[in-house]
């Protein structure tokens, strides 16, 4: 069978099972593992000129062992990767490292997630990492081409904290999202954006945080306002609680469908990808579900985009290491947005 009849019949039965399953009952479906010659990671996928293209953490078996606040995801550099055609059969060229930690001069250490933006014909890269001090910081890489080689702006945005950018290019506007907790560090920034010497984790019941989001200067290069909080609320208008196994923990992604702006995040500890939609780039954003069950590791952290019609799913799992949270693979898999807007959940395959 053709591969995109294979992936239609796959999305269409995926479809007709969570249906006559119920909204939430999360389907078992292909998903294609992108690079198995080496570990990679919070894999973020565009298309750019008529090419996928996925820009990964590249995760490595570093000596660190101390896992205090994630300090075994030690990692050093992004790779970048094109797939010719369709995602789920087409070609996958490693085209090497897209920056190095050797290439930047403020950050330290533990290049987290990553998302690149395309504006004018040249290529923006952005990216999370600690600086010279521990704190997570946001930088940015540019280049002429998707494929890199991507040179770094010598100090990181002004007024970005925490980790996990992700960019939503919507018309002429390129909003830029952000935050992560416990390693992330989100936790040591109030609202306000403003760090605190010493934060406590949030318990139970307080309010649970939420990405940030702000616009970006017509040059990419720095943010436009100050950061605000991208409320995710409950069908009640209330943010979600510390406690809610569907509330935020890091790995945001927004990418819109119809006129409705979809927040995809990683709920962190629960292991779920879930969404919530709103009507503006800023949110607030209304729960909406889950899009993937737990994988096979610690984390998992999405990416969503739409290539000839088809809208595709990429994450990762530790399936192909044995479960080594720290050394992880990333995969792509068809996603479905069903009549009403509502995302059909796939099953992560980790099981009960
Ligand atoms: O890869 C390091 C961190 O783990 C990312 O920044 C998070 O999203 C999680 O995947």
């Amino acid at each position: 069978m053709r591969h995109d009849i294979l992936a239609a019949t796959l999305v269409g039965t995926a479809m007709l099972a969570a249906l006559a399953a119920g909204a939430e009952e999360p389907v078992r479906q292909e998903a294609r593992y992108l690079w198995p010659a080496d570990y990679n990671a919070d894999p973020a996928a565009h298309v750019f000129n008529g090419k996928t293209y996925v820009y990964t953490s590249h995760d490595w078996a570093s000596p660190v062992t101390d896992h205090t606040d994630g300090a075994h995801y030690d990692m050093r550099d992004y790779h970048v990767f094109s797939i010719d055609g369709d995602p789920m059969t087409g070609e996958v060229t490693d085209h090497g490292v897209a920056l190095s930690i050797e290439n930047v001069p403020w950050v330290a250490k533990q290049m987290w997630a990553t998302d690149v933006a395309e504006k004018d014909g040249k290529y923006y890269l952005y990216f999370s990492a600690r600086d010279l001090n521990g704190l997570f910081r946001i930088g940015v890489a540019v280049a002429d081409k998707p494929e890199g080689p991507f040179k770094a702006n010598p100090d990181p945005i002004r007024g970005t904290y925490s980790i996990d950018p992700a960019v939503l290019t919507d018309g002429d506007d390129y909003y830029l999202y952000f935050g992560g907790l416990n390693g992330g560090q989100n936790q040591r920034y109030d609202d306000d954006n403003i760090l605190r010497e010493c934060a406590p984790r949030p318990v139970n019941g307080d309010t649970a945080f939420c990405p940030r989001v702000a616009k970006l200067t017509p040059d990419m290069m720095q943010l436009a306002e100050a950061p605000r909080p991208a409320l995710i609320l409950d069908k009640d208008g209330n943010r979600l609680l510390e406690g809610d196994p569907h509330r935020y923990f890091e790995a945001p992604w927004v990418h819109k469908y119809g006129d409705k702006y979809y927040l995809t995040y990683s709920t962190g500890g629960s292991h779920l990808i879930c969404y919530a939609v709103g009507d503006s780039p800023y949110g607030p954003f209304t729960y909406g579900g889950e899009v993937l069950t737990p994988v096979v590791g610690w984390t998992t952290h999405q990416a969503i985009m739409e290539k000839d019609g088809q809208w595709y799913l990429f994450f990762h799992d530790s399936a192909p290491s044995g479960g080594v949270s720290s050394l992880r693979s990333s995969r792509v898999t068809p996603l479905t947005h069903r009549p009403d807007g509502s995302i059909v959940t796939i099953d992560g395959g980790k099981g009960k």
